[in-house]
């Protein structure tokens, strides 16, 4: 919703900041791809998802555009301006000259796909085949920001080959068990290979002049590297969470909520040699509330730890997922006002919150939260 007179920003340096523009997803035409082998490493090995493929339920896309068009109004009440994705027809194959794949994903997940780093969106590698084409989604948008913000830096990562090279076979099985799977995390024996950069933006949090990034399935050690020598001007952290069987996206396992405080999974903590940048610069780094739920939506790539997926709206303001009481009783007793949004049957669609959104404009400037490294 635009009242005709704002002028386009694109700027955002961290995950806390005012939020004054976002990118909110959508569920419409969304698929579950075929097997592929980054894909199937994250699926947990008793989901209900192994096996099976294609568009999902009418009734289940209908359901989460209802929640995700609910919050993008919600949003805009509060006075940020909400744009939306156009989605593709993803029951199309992805087929490039090193691989061919069924069928595509969807696009309610924009955070995945873009990292906003100041004035410049960048469009992730990727790494999975079936999200190979999702920047197309956002193309229409970035367009837009372009024609409107003489300052918007509009960037791609180099598009990845993707080919059988860059992933482990070890992985190929689903009956690995979670006890083999939580060995290999600890050792970082991921499922992507080094043969090429590889990331999703998701894996990556914004601290102003700082970025830290995890390293798991879904980025390399060359993705970060990549992100090191394409922001010369930032300090970019390799971070891992053992304890994490399926570890994709940073996003629901440290949640930065205002300078000095983030919180993390209980079960994936920081490890110990790790936590020097924070503890050196006053950080605290708190355990995350318990999910109010046993197990995932059905159909859901996802763990209960959506629970703090959380987006952040100014350093007083978060929205927390309705049904997740304790998070919200977690947030009031750190001095966060709560805002609750319903969301639990759009999870499925590619996850939560943060998942669901992706930042355009925030107030700031690039600021220096760890002048002690
Ligand atoms: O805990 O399953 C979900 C992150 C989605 N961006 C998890 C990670």
């Amino acid at each position: 919703m635009r009242s005709g007179f704002e002028k386009t920003i694109v700027n955002s340096w961290n995950e806390w900041d005012p939020l004054k523009h976002v990118i909110v997803g959508r569920a419409d035409d969304c698929h579950i791809p075929p097997a592929e082998p980054a894909l199937d490493a994250k699926v947990p090995e008793d989901s209900d998802m192994r096996g099976q493929w294609g568009r999902r339920p009418q009734e289940t896309i209908d359901r989460a555009n209802e929640l995700l068009d609910n919050f993008a109004d919600l949003l805009s009440k509060r006075g940020v301006r909400v744009d939306r994705p156009t989605p593709t027809d993803f029951s199309l194959p992805a087929t490039t000259p090193d691989f061919h794949t069924q069928s595509q994903f969807g696009c309610m997940p924009p955070r995945d796909v873009l990292l906003t780093v100041g004035a410049e969106i960048l469009e992730a590698t990727m790494s999975y085949r079936c999200r190979w084409f999702e920047y197309l989604c956002y193309r229409p948008l970035m367009q837009q920001y372009w024609d409107e913000d003489p300052n918007f830096r509009h960037e791609a990562a180099p598009k990845p080959r993707l080919t059988n090279e860059d992933y482990h076979p070890d992985y190929l099985s689903d009956k690995i068990g979670v006890e083999k799977r939580l060995k290999w995390a600890a050792e970082k024996f991921f499922v992507t290979t080094e043969e090429e950069p590889l990331f999703d933006a998701a894996d990556v949090l914004r601290f102003g002049r700082d970025l830290v990034v995890q390293h798991g399935f879904t980025t390399n050690l060359k993705g970060i590297e990549w992100l090191r020598r394409h922001f010369p001007d930032h300090r970019v952290h390799t971070v891992n969470f053992p304890g994490d069987p399926y570890p994709i996206h940073i996003d629901a396992t440290f949640t930065p909520l205002r300078p000095g405080l983030i919180l993390n999974n209980p079960q994936r903590r920081l490890p110990a040699d790790q936590r020097s940048m924070f503890e050196k610069n006053g950080w605290d780094i708190v355990d995350a509330a318990q999910p109010a739920h046993n197990a995932p939506p059905p159909l859901c790539y996802s763990s209960t730890w959506l629970s703090m997926n959380v987006l952040v709206l100014d350093p007083k303001t978060v929205c927390v997922e309705k049904s997740e009481v304790y998070q919200a009783d977690q947030m009031d007793k750190l001095g966060m006002n709560v805002i609750e949004v319903e969301l639990r049957d759009a999870y499925a669609f590619g996850g939560g919150l943060h998942c669901c959104t992706a930042d355009v404009y925030r107030e700031g400037s690039c600021e220096d939260y760890f002048p002690n490294l």
